[in-house]
């Protein structure tokens, strides 16, 4: 079967393993998947979910999730032979990160990063739902402004996707694993001849 490592990284506490666990909810409800047991790892809770798929293709998924406060220890092992890397953020506060996000990114894509040059990279925006609420209790559309400079930004770099996601609402969760699924298994690549095209509303984007 099949075996392919994604790696979760992000800013801290921005809703990584949240993410993850929606993904796998939506895995088991509409890819016939199966989350494997957790394993232990040294003695300390295991960085890694992994799902089995079977449709549309079979396979397993390896979810490895860079947590600083989780799995400090292994954040060493996060990186090698990944396949996929989904860099999350908080969209309620992508105006005060915006800058993380980009400077850990660039050096994600440059010939210094962790992950080998094959390994493509999505930027996956986090709690959509916390982000409209403020917004709507504001009145105001900054941080909308402040993600739209994120998704340029993911533009001019050729990533593999930009998506703007809730694990609340699960807003954008089956399009996101519906192109984790492609570039695992089906040979989708993050390469600069993917055409750009939208997916739903416009606060999904692969590039
Ligand atoms: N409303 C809402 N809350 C969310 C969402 N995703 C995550 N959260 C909440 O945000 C908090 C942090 O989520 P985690 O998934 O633990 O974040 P993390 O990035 O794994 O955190 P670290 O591993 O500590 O870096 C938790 O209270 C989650 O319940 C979302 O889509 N909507
Ligand atoms: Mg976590």
């Amino acid at each position: 079967m099949n075996r392919r490592k994604v790696t979760v990284d992000g800013i801290s506490a921005c809703g990584k393993t949240r993410l993850i666990a929606a993904l796998s909810e939506y895995a088991t409800a509409h890819y016939h998947g199966k989350v494997k047991p957790q394993e232990y790892f040294s003695g300390e809770p295991s960085p890694i979910t992994s799902i089995e798929i079977q449709s549309p293709e079979s396979g397993l998924i390896d979810f490895w999730e860079n947590s600083y406060s989780t799995y400090g220890r292994l954040t060493p092992l996060a990186y090698p032979k990944t396949t996929l890397v989904l860099f999350c953020f908080a969209l309620e506060y992508v105006d005060d990160t915006r800058w993380e996000v980009e400077n850990r990114v660039d050096y994600l894509i440059s010939k210094k990063s962790p992950k080998g040059k094959d390994a493509s990279l999505i930027l996956v925006g986090c709690r959509n739902d916390l982000r409209k609420k403020q917004e709507d209790a504001r009145s105001t559309k900054t941080l909308t402004k402040a993600s739209e400079q994120l998704r340029q930004y993911a533009k001019k770099n050729r990533l593999a996707g930009y998506f703007e996601c809730s694990a609340e609402t699960d807003e954008n969760i089956a399009e996101l694993l519906r192109t984790v699924v492609g570039i695992l298994f089906l040979g989708d690549t993050g390469d600069s001849t993917r055409k750009h095209r939208k997916i739903g509303s416009s606060k999904c984007i692969v590039l």
